[in-house]
């Protein structure tokens, strides 16, 4: 394995108020405990910790009622924007240990300002029981994390939380996998903007294997960067239980793996979100552990030292 002359960048994000509950605000360290440096150490990766970002409430951007705790997520998207940006320019993978999933307006933004400055399009791979593609106005519960892809995509221009005229992800350029919780609005939303959305259903028919290979083939053909955002509860509730929006129905153990092995293979991932962990609702860290172990499928861990048969 030969990755020592590649950085990862640990970017913590101890950021909670984008959901509905306490608890995400010590994902960051979870993730720290079940090992994610050494894990990265181990595969050949020179790691470099940033340690958590803590911005102070934005206070320029005024109380909304349908979208919640707007001051502190909005501080939190142009602060992890800056960073995952940063970290990107200096030519290591951004690594954003959440942290709930409004972390992703801010991490996948500073990949697009990336992307556009190195003249290449940037894919999203949305790994999530649900689309968070609502609005303000669509949002059944005014909870920021329902809301990144429709943010980043510029379909949520609900504050002046960025510059306008930021670099926006087209949403043709995101490839939706696990989901099986849409709103109603949402679900009109997704269509209208042609998100590509592969649900539980398709996942059963077509198999996890074919459908990631098919994504991986789009965005190699269009020599986009591809950004991954994982949530907890993209995964089995019985497989990762330390979330607050458990759906029944996710995705499995090796599904899971098989998609971070491929991702691998592919060369293709510039960065990478753990998100969602809640350690407060989990089973003595197992679901910690899972995400690490994932990650570190992500960044190359295999079962074999040789390409599994049949690849
Ligand atoms: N779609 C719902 C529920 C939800 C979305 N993302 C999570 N939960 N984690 C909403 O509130 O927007
Ligand atoms: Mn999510
Ligand atoms: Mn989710």
């Amino acid at each position: 394995m030969s990755n020592e002359n590649k950085t990862v960048s640990l970017i913590g994000v101890p950021l909670e108020e984008g959901s509905g509950r306490g608890g995400c605000a010590m994902g960051p360290a979870a993730l720290r405990i079940a090992g994610i440096a050494q894990a990265l150490l181990d595969l050949g990766y020179h790691v470099e910790d940033r340690g958590d970002l803590r911005p102070a409430p934005a206070r320029d951007l005024a109380q909304m009622e349908r979208a919640r705790n707007l001051d502190v997520v909005g501080a939190f998207t142009r602060a992890i924007e800056a960073e995952t940006y940063k970290a990107a320019s200096e030519g290591a993978v951004p690594l954003l240990l959440g942290g709930d999933h409004s972390l992703s307006m801010g991490s996948v933004s500073g990949m697009a300002r990336y992307a556009q400055e190195v003249g290449r399009p940037l894919f999203v791979l949305w790994l999530d029981a649900h689309s968070d593609f609502n609005a303000p106005e669509t949002s059944p519960s005014g909870n920021i994390h329902g809301m990144p892809v429709a943010f980043f995509c510029g379909k949520a221009e609900f504050a002046p939380i960025l510059p306008a005229g930021r670099p926006l992800v087209d949403p043709r350029n995101v490839y939706q996998v696990g989901i099986r919780s849409v709103d109603d609005e949402e679900r009109k939303l997704i269509t209208q903007n042609c998100v590509n959305v592969f649900d539980m259903r398709a996942i059963d028919e077509d198999g996890m294997g074919s459908i990631i290979k098919r994504i991986l083939a789009d965005v190699r053909a269009a020599g986009a960067l591809l950004h991954v955002s994982l949530d907890v509860d993209f995964l089995d509730p019985d497989v990762a239980p330390g979330v607050g929006t458990t759906v029944p129905g996710g995705a499995t153990f090796r599904e899971a793996h098989l998609i971070m092995e491929l991702l691998h293979d592919s060369g293709l991932v510039s960065s990478l979100d753990l998100v969602e962990l809640n350690p407060f609702l989990d089973d003595r860290g197992r679901s910690a552990r899972v995400m690490v172990d994932l990650a570190a499928s992500l960044f190359g861990k295999r079962i074999l030292d040789r390409p599994t048969r049949g690849h």
